[in-house]
């Protein structure tokens, strides 16, 4: 055994060491008797059967497989318009220009350190996340009623989220819009949610399903927590108005029901941060109890650094504090504590005055180059004289159109036009550009006029 006084082996014992460990012939580790591994079902050499030969293949996801399919494809035409990435006009992927800032800030900085964060995350991140979905100056931040902890981006916010309400909430039923980003179901289940769906969409009207919204909900156990997109809804691009989301919000608080909103997209669908957020900020105007899941993976281009938060409004200051203590117990089991560049990079713009005044700007010009993409499609279906009204494309808000092609349509666009999207006919606008969208609208013409 090492102590701390021991030196660490010569190099020549450790190259022996894994010497002996790659030789097929011996399975001995220093310290343990050859017998005691050999014949173990996991040993490598022996011809028996693997223990893990029962496993069957799984199923590529449904969203991040189409990248993997599209990566396969050696077409020179090929487009992926699955994921929900945004892509420049050139279909290169993009890091603003105020990310690069601040990571040459943070590099500069020789006074940062890299110890671990606390179980929460980074403290101003915090803040700041919670501040920038609820507005400056929201009296639940001012009453600490709001406790925030770093989580890995929209996902782990929203699963951390779940671990809580499923541990901690006495209503285990979380009803979810159908349809909805195909993760919802996942987190949820998996954290010990039931999980039930209320309707949203009507694909007659490509429209909000207002009327089966409220029904369902109306009918949904008192105390059911209810996911709500914040805005630019996943995948349908369709959102409540704002009278509709009065409305909404009236027959839950009526009804006990608690909010979960996520918010994958604040900025996307508008434009303005704060418009974005006016469905959120409405629930917590009320005084009410609210959970909100943020994500900067889309609105900051942060998507491979994991970054998002997790908020929960409570009534009162204690509670705040009694809740976060409880989270703390939730996050620490699952990954100890989250990591610290990407959140450094979103608290350095955030509170910089000129540097979040710049991505306000950034962030306008990638939700106005999607605009243009749906005006574009629009626009040469209509030249085509492709048939059928296709005026959800400049309906529907945020990063998808919701195109209403079906499966079918989808799969005949993949194999003829190599053409990548999801099956449920799902385009991401923002992988689109003025280059490619003469190329979509042959494949969507070509793929709706097919055996008329
Ligand atoms: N919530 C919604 C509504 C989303 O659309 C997404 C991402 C997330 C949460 C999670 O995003 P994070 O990256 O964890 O912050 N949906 C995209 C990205 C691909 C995926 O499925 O994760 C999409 O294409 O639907």
């Amino acid at each position: 055994m090492h102590t701390q006084q021991s030196p660490s082996p010569s190099p020549d014992r450790r190259l022996s060491v894994l010497a002996r460990h790659l030789e097929p012939s011996s399975v001995a580790v220093e310290g343990h008797s050859n017998h005691s591994i050999v014949g173990a079902p996991t040993s490598g050499n022996d011809g028996k059967q693997s223990v893990f030969s029962h496993i069957v293949r799984a199923p590529e996801d449904p969203i991040l497989g189409v990248t993997v399919a599209y990566n396969k494809d050696t077409s020179p035409v090929k487009l992926n318009l699955g994921v929900g990435a945004y892509r420049t006009e050139e279909g290169k992927p993009l890091v603003l220009n105020v990310v690069r800032q601040a990571e040459q800030l943070l590099v500069n900085d020789r006074s940062r350190i890299k110890e671990y964060l606390p179980i929460t995350g980074l403290a101003d991140f915090n803040k700041l996340s919670a501040k920038l979905i609820l507005g400056a100056d929201s009296p639940a931040i001012q009453e600490n009623r709001v406790t925030t902890v770093q989580c890995l981006s929209g996902t782990g916010s929203l699963r951390v989220g779940g671990e809580f309400l499923a541990q901690h909430y006495h209503q285990r039923t979380i009803y979810i819009p159908q349809p909805t980003w195909g993760n919802h179901t996942k987190i949820f289940a998996l954290a010990g949610l039931s999980v039930k769906s209320y309707r949203y969409y009507d694909p007659a009207t490509r429209g909000l399903h207002f009327q089966g919204l409220l029904e369902d909900l109306g009918s949904a156990p008192s105390g059911a927590i209810v996911l709500l997109h914040a805005c630019a809804h996943n995948p349908t691009g369709v959102d409540p108005t704002k009278d509709q989301w009065e409305q909404i919000r009236r027959l839950m608080r009526s009804k006990g029901l608690l909010p979960f909103f996520d918010s994958a997209y604040q900025g996307f669908a508008s434009g303005s941060l704060d418009t974005d957020a006016q469905s959120v900020r409405m629930f917590v105007a009320d005084g009410g109890e609210v959970l909100v899941a943020q994500s900067y993976a889309k609105n900051m281009g942060l998507y491979g650094e994991r970054v998002g938060a997790l908020s929960i409004v409570c009534r009162n200051a204690d509670v705040t504090s009694r809740v976060e203590s409880q989270l703390k117990l939730v996050i620490r089991p699952m990954y100890s504590n989250p990591p610290i560049h990407g959140a450094s990079i979103v608290a350095t713009i955030l509170k910089d005055r000129n540097l979040y005044h710049e991505w306000t700007l950034e962030l306008k010009a990638m939700a106005d180059r999607i605009i243009r993409m749906r005006q574009q499609l629009f626009d040469a279906l209509r030249a085509k004289g492709t048939p059928g009204d296709w005026s959800h494309i400049i309906k529907q808000i945020g990063m998808f159109t919701f195109t209403g092609l079906n499966k079918e349509q989808v799969a005949f666009m993949t194999k003829e036009y190599h053409i990548y999207m999801t099956s449920d006919g799902r385009i991401s606008m923002a992988g689109l550009s003025s280059r490619t969208v003469p190329h979509l609208t042959d494949a969507i013409h070509a793929a709706v006029t097919r055996g008329r």
